[in-house]
């Protein structure tokens, strides 16, 4: 089988997919490339028909194709994998190709494509491509418009790729299950004029969620709602890669969502704006900017703003809960709460128990517990600074000056100017500028009786 890195190996990608083809030529079915990395894959130049800027997938890969008589033919295998969450936790989950999600699809506005689906998992499946304008009959909803493709069988969907913009696909049979075990991918439609809308740098991802137990593997299937791990592209954070970019560069982000709730997506340090959805491009008449975008269950939102702040700036879903990993759930609130009774009398029973959370919970971000195996800290990830605290949706675009064009290098933390950096207060509290009081505000602003601020001198924390 020839991986992606096998594909990418040698004088460049081109003239090994050419390779790839000839040597496949003779067989009916074009080969299944497959990934074996968690990695970001540089982005895959089009070795053959119309011209198009490639996007890069966060954690993914690009699906490499055959070119037969004027007609992109892909495959995809639906097969258990397993796929690394992040550096100390694996899943075993069902995807496409060695990995969850599938790979990337892309082509353009115009190209008659032909997508070989192989069913290796244990039960039936189908394909629908998600957003499509196609023939009813190649749509993939079982029972509707096909039956399930049986285990060991291999259908074929063949369609015109009619119109540009982002679309996802995923199973439609046995979603519940299918789709709460990692089964989905992107597709990019390119525009027929590869000018139209350019970007230098054109990320995509799928935000998915995953309900897997502490210490186990296996994603639990029947959860409706009430997931705990949070993820892009199935990773989550410090599993996922920071989009990097040069200052000055148009940047364009499509994220998908395929969870079972919205995700308010927020970016720092610059506006955006929604340039697509699943419907399409919007007008550049009917764009407003925006820092947070929700996207609701089933839905695409193209964002696209221009990397003029150089930093690392953080990208994350804004609810707080979708920035942390497993143990999060059903953690009582203890700030306030005087554990060191309890504590002693644990202890006797339980030495390496500690308590938590009574000054807040950052402790936790921090503190290196025992976990059970395969199990990812609630809240985590080292920053230049000390603890992130953070785990599930979050990552970083990574704005410099000067990067070369293809350069997605991970160029290390952003190093602050002098004078642009938050610092701690070293002064007299007596020299800090006073509050004025609003009037008819009474207890509630600042009044003469409010105690004095005491800052230590020396730059001690207290605590
Ligand atoms: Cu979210």
């Amino acid at each position: 089988m020839v991986t992606r890195r096998d594909f990418f190996r040698g004088a460049g990608a081109a003239a090994v997919s050419t390779a790839m083809v000839s040597r496949v030529g003779a067989a009916a079915l074009p080969e299944a490339a497959s990934m074996d990395s968690a990695a970001t894959q540089a982005p895959l130049a089009p070795p053959n028909g119309r011209p198009y800027n490639p996007v890069v997938t966060l954690n993914g890969w690009t699906l490499p194709w055959r070119m037969k008589a004027g007609v992109k033919e892909f495959h995809l295998v639906a097969e258990p994998v397993v796929r690394e969450i992040a550096p100390g936790m694996k899943a075993r989950l069902w995807g496409y190709n060695g990995q969850s999600p599938g790979p990337t699809i892309e082509v353009v506005e115009g190209d008659r494509v032909r997508i070989f689906v192989t069913n290796k998992l244990p039960e039936h499946t189908s394909m629908h491509w998600h957003g499509q304008r196609l023939p009813n009959g190649m749509d993939g909803v079982t029972g509707l418009t096909q039956p399930g493709i049986p285990p060991g069988k291999t259908y074929v969907y063949e369609f015109v790729a009619r119109r540009a913009g982002t679309f996802m696909y995923h199973p439609h049979a046995d979603e519940m299950m299918q789709m709460a075990m990692g089964m989905m991918g992107l597709w990019i439609t390119h525009p027929k004029d590869p000018r139209f809308m350019a970007v230098e740098r054109d990320f995509c991802m799928l935000l998915n969620a995953y309900d897997i137990e502490p210490g186990s593997a296996t994603p639990k299937v029947n959860t409706m709602l009430d997931f705990n791990l949070w993820t892009v592209n199935s990773r989550a954070f410090p599993g996922v890669d920071p989009m990097v970019v040069a200052q000055g560069d148009r940047v364009r982000i499509r994220v998908g969502n395929l969870t079972m709730t919205n995700h308010p997506i927020h970016m720092h340090g610059h506006e955006f704006t929604v340039t697509g959805t699943d419907g399409g491009w919007v007008p550049p008449t009917a764009r407003w900017p925006e820092v947070t975008t929700d996207i609701a269950v089933g839905q695409m939102r193209a964002i696209e703003f221009d990397a003029t702040d150089p930093g690392d700036w953080a990208f994350h879903c804004h609810k707080s809960h979708h920035t942390m990993n497993a143990m999060g759930h059903d953690v009582p609130t203890m700030t306030g709460v005087d554990q060191g009774e309890v504590l002693a009398k644990i202890n006797r029973l339980v030495p390496d128990y500690m308590a938590m959370g009574d000054k807040g919970m950052a402790d936790m971000a921090a503190m290196p517990m025992p976990l059970p195996e395969n199990t990812l800290p609630m809240m985590t990830g080292d920053g230049p600074f000390g603890a992130i605290g953070m785990g599930g949706m979050f990552t970083t675009v990574k704005v410099r000056k000067g990067l070369a064009r293809h350069d997605y290098r991970d160029p290390g933390w952003y190093r602050h100017p002098a004078g642009t950096l938050a610092y701690e207060y070293q002064g007299d509290a007596g020299t800090l500028p006073t509050a004025p009081q609003a009037p008819g505000t009474g207890h509630m602003a600042t009044t003469p009786e409010t105690p004095p601020l005491e800052v230590k001198k020396g730059g001690h924390h207290q605590h």
